[in-house]
């Protein structure tokens, strides 16, 4: 997903041709605007984290763009361009070590694993 950071940054176009550059395949794309209890049930995991609410606001501050991406390894793989959750620690030539400063505006969302792929693509597009 493109978060509100990367719409407002225009970095759509980019971080679609990084993936797309890689080989993996653009499967489903919808720009939309998340509501909250959608935020709240995405970041789910994070509930009990202190900067829950933020995350949640941040998420819901403008347009993001919910993508299905497939091909091999294509969680690894996508991950692995995303860069480090800091954008101070991902390594440059990743999306958020090239276009991020703070952790709270990433640029970026990736699921982490098959399980949390399924079941945020039925949030999304189900
Ligand atoms: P990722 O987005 O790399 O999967 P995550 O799932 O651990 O990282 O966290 C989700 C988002 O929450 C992350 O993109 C940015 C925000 N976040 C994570 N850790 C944070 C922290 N310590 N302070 C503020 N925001 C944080
Ligand atoms: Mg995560």
């Amino acid at each position: 997903m493109v978060k509100p950071d990367g719409v407002a940054k225009a970095l759509v176009g980019t971080v679609i041709a990084r993936l797309e550059g890689k080989g993996l395949k653009l499967a489903q794309m919808k720009m939309m605007n998340i509501d909250r209890s959608l935020a709240e049930e995405h970041y789910g995991e994070h509930k009990e984290r202190p900067f829950f609410g933020e995350l949640v606001d941040f998420i819901t501050s403008g347009p993001v763009v919910a993508m299905e991406w497939t091909g091999p390894s294509a969680i690894t793989a996508a991950r692995q361009m995303m860069g480090a959750t800091n954008p101070l620690e991902a390594g440059p030539g990743t999306i958020r070590g090239d276009f991020a400063l703070e952790i709270g505006e990433n640029i970026v969302h990736g699921s982490d694993g098959p399980e949390s792929a399924e079941r945020e693509l039925g949030l999304f597009f189900g």
